[in-house]
């Protein structure tokens, strides 16, 4: 590990090879997505004998089934396999940490759309119509459908949280100030592009390959292991690419792999199942819905000394994921700020309605909400803007650099980009022709604000924060790259073959990055938490140092010269005044005899972290960015736009400035659905009404910012020795877009001022707007 972390670029003569770390290449399917040609597990032609599945859901939010007639489906035309919880062959669970989570509702149903049994027909259009025949009858009991029903209940899915630090009743003694707020924000679907799609293929005895569409490899190996009663290394999971995944496919993969499996264990055929959108949106969790409650003491500045605060989010039927997002939303609820004597009390709500799950951020973008409602009511109570209160509240100074949990905030960047930019967007001018834009316009109203994030990266479960990778070297000089983590449109086969490039000095042309695969790299953690880079990089890194090593020892010989002369660099490896390229050496290698393939591993130093008190160093280091974000509404129809978004991300040293932009942007806007437009809408009986395009509205081309300037923070290599010392992207800017629904409650409050704006709620649809200007009720 220590001779790693000092590796510099080697370079020879000024030449450089194509495709090294920080250099700008496009995405390693760029061409495939846009012809087409990029295969997707329902892209992949159909074998002899594949059977396609389908599944019964239920139609009620909490009930008792009380018959499960499906005589006429076994019967339908087509129909080769139907299953119910009593036929699966292992254990009826898919709980990705705890256990008891059912793959099959088994008499009784937990939420509306819960899967009660599946099929597999010769056809997908069969397998449908044969779903429709089933007869289930129910005995309807009491739902809780809301976080506020659950909490009234004491109905949790795990037990409460705790984090405290200081004397939270003590300094609520002493201080001038206090006031008491609420917060809310909504729910979000994932809605990737391609919905969850498995096709498992039985094999030799209880063998199997699935391919899945899965941020989790291991985690589908080891539940279909369970479902079937299979040992590990019997089944093979293997994903070569999703088309998005967001969190949505961490956890909850395994249950549509799952599927597929046992049908085919059941029918001893090969089974694809692949939800529709609407199957997809009524089965699978969302993001996590919140409520937040906080009593806060401050001074005259706005500076807070004491807040209790309360977090209670909608973990939906089973616990899935919710206890690790419930703890990152505990360690962001500070976001930037320091909070000297705090109290956060969280809460897994139990709710009859779909698990919720893994969703970019975390849980993080759950506790920033509440931090930034924080900081807009001490705002409005004192009749300050936001800006002053956070600037007496900033992570900084003598004493105020610990955070509620214990670690210190060492690599601050943020008066850096805080700094950087207020100036580039001109943050003062503009505010200035803001307020005389809404003076003289009756009807459209403008507002403007900023956003500071600060976020930790590591998965926040420390075992998680390890990776593998294998490399083998061919005689021909072209590389085999594999490695634990998986591709979902964020870059991260690419970065990973980028720095396999830049160990060996090759052209990126000559490392194929191959299919995730459970037989290749074994036990690893979820493609997530960001840190797809960081770890696989890493582990990839030592597989290619490995190697390298061996390489040099070969041409040290060959060349005469002392091994630390010989030096790789852009495609040739140079001893004294000799020369080979890297496919010569390599043959060399071989005809030495000497090993050409090595497998490489890397678990983040120093992290620690108790779960139980919510103490210790959870992050390897924190991430910052600032967004100023101005909006415009319309006052009689509540409609809205962003008109201009100015971004400044610290990705360290980026390992792919332009994929980096493409992560800032993409999470960005989908930070700006979740805040602004996206609406999950159940009715009074628990069933989600909103499952497709027609219902639920997310961003699309015509909603980006008018105007999006979006920048990396220069020269500002990550201070903790990371990949080339970059630092992850693909969750933090998610939650950059707080500042569009900051710039929206500003433009109200040019309105109805500060204190009423404080009323608007996410998503800020037209019709939240309305009610914050008190036009609707
Ligand atoms: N980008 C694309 N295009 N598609 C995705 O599904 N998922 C995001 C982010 N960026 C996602 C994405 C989420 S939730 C995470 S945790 C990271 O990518 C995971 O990949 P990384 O760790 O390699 O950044
Ligand atoms: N922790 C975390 C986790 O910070 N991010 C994750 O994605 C995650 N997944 C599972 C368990 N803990
Ligand atoms: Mo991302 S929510 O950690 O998959």
């Amino acid at each position: 590990m220590g001779a790693m972390n000092v590796i510099s670029t080697s370079s020879k003569d000024g030449l450089r090879a194509k495709g090294g770390v920080g250099q700008s290449i496009a995405h390693e399917s760029a061409n495939r997505h846009v012809r087409g040609s990029a295969i997707y597990v329902d892209d992949m032609p159909e074998t002899e004998g594949l059977l396609h599945a389908w599944v019964i859901l239920s139609d009620r939010a909490h009930a008792k089934i009380t018959t499960l007639d499906l005589s006429a489906v076994k019967v339908a035309p087509g129909v080769v396999c139907v299953c119910t919880a009593d036929d699966i062959p292992g254990a009826n669970d898919v709980a990705p940490i705890l256990s008891n989570e059912p793959l099959l509702a088994k008499n009784v149903v937990e939420y509306w759309g819960q899967a009660i049994s599946i099929i597999a027909a010769e056809t997908e259009a069969q397998a449908r119509a044969a779903a429709s025949l089933a007869v289930i009858e129910y005995e309807n009991l009491p739902a809780l459908l809301t976080i506020d029903a659950a909490l009234e209940a004491k109905s949790l899915v795990i037990k409460p949280m705790v984090m405290v630090r200081g004397d939270v009743d003590g300094a609520f003694a002493r201080v001038g100030h206090m006031l008491e707020g609420e917060v809310r924000a909504g729910g979000q679907d994932h809605f990737y592009l391609e919905t969850h799609v498995a096709q498992a293929e039985p094999a030799e005895e209880d063998e199997m390959r699935v391919i899945s569409s899965t941020q989790h490899p291991s985690e589908v190996q080891h539940i279909v292991c369970r479902l079937l009663g299979a040992p590990y290394a019997a089944i093979t999971v293997e994903v070569r690419r999703m088309g998005g995944g967001f969190g949505g496919k961490e956890s909850q993969a395994s249950q549509i792999a799952g599927m597929a499996a046992v049908l085919a264990r059941l029918s001893r055929r090969p089974v694809r199942l692949r939800l529709s959108r609407d199957v997809d949106m009524m089965m699978t969790g969302k993001r996590h819905d919140v409520l937040g409650r906080f009593k806060l003491g401050f001074d005259d500045t706005g500076r807070i000394e004491a807040a209790d605060i309360v977090i209670a989010i909608r973990a939906g039927n089973v616990p899935d994921l919710s206890g690790p997002v419930l703890q990152r939303a505990l360690c962001h609820v500070d976001n930037a700020y320091y909070l000297p004597n705090v109290r956060v009390n969280g809460y897994a709500c139990k709710t009859h309605t779909v698990s919720n799950t893994a969703f970019r951020g975390f849980g993080g973008p759950q506790g920033m909400v509440v931090a930034e409602a924080m900081i807009a009511h001490v705002a409005a109570k004192l009749g300050k803007t936001l800006d002053e209160v956070r600037a007496v509240n900033y992570y900084g100074g003598e004493g105020r650099d610990t955070t509620p949990y214990g670690q210190r905030v060492t690599d601050n960047n943020m008066p850096r980009i805080l700094k950087e930019v207020e100036e580039s967007a001109s943050i003062a001018a503009r505010r200035e022709a803001n307020a005389a834009f809404n003076a003289s316009s009756p009807i459209v109203k403008k507002g403007l604000a900023l956003f500071p994030l600060k976020f930790g990266i590591s998965f926040n479960m420390p075992t998680l924060n390890q990776a593998g990778a294998l490399i083998h070297v061919y005689t021909d000089g072209s590389v085999h790259l594999n490695q634990g983590g998986t591709e979902m449109g964020q870059g991260l086969y690419l970065k990973v073959a980028q720095v396999v490039a830049e160990s060996f000095q090759i052209d990126i042309e000559h490392v194929r990055v191959s299919s995730t695969r459970t037989d290749k790299v074994p036990n690893t953690s979820a493609t997530a938490a960001s840190a797809g880079s960081d770890l696989n990089g890493m582990a990839a890194l030592a597989a290619a140092e490995t190697i390298k090593a061996r390489m040099r020892d070969v041409a040290a010989a060959k060349f005469g010269v002392a091994v630390d002369e010989v030096i790789f660099a852009n495609g040739r490896i140079y001893g004294g005044q000799k020369s080979l390229s890297f496919a010569e050496l390599a043959k060399c290698c071989w005809l030495e005899r000497v090993s050409l393939s090595a497998a490489g591993f890397y678990k983040t130093p120093d992290i620690h972290f108790d779960a139980e008190t919510c103490t210790g160093e959870p992050f390897y280091y924190f991430t910052y960015g600032v967004c100023a974000a101005e909006a415009a509404i319309d006052t009689l129809t509540g409609e809205n736009r962003i008109l201009r978004a100015d971004i400044i991300e610290d990705v360290g040293a980026s390992l792919n400035p332009v994929i980096d932009i493409g992560q800032i942007e993409g999470a960005f806007i989908q930070g700006m659905g979740w805040l602004t437009m996206e609406e999950l809408w159940w009715d009074k009986d628990g069933r989600l009404k909103t499952h497709a395009p027609s219902t639920y509205k997310i961003p699309t081309s015509r909603d980006i910012p008018v105007d999006f300037r979006v920048k990396l923070l220069g020269d500002a290599p990550n201070a903790k020795p990371t990949i080339f010392r970059s630092k992850a992207i693909g969750e933090p800017p998610f939650m950059l877009a707080l500042a569009c629904f900051l710039a929206l409650q500003d433009a109200v409050a040019s309105v109805v001022g500060a204190e009423k704006a404080l009323r608007l709620e996410a998503p800020a649809t037209p019709e939240a707007i309305l009610r914050a200007l008190g036009r609707v009720e």
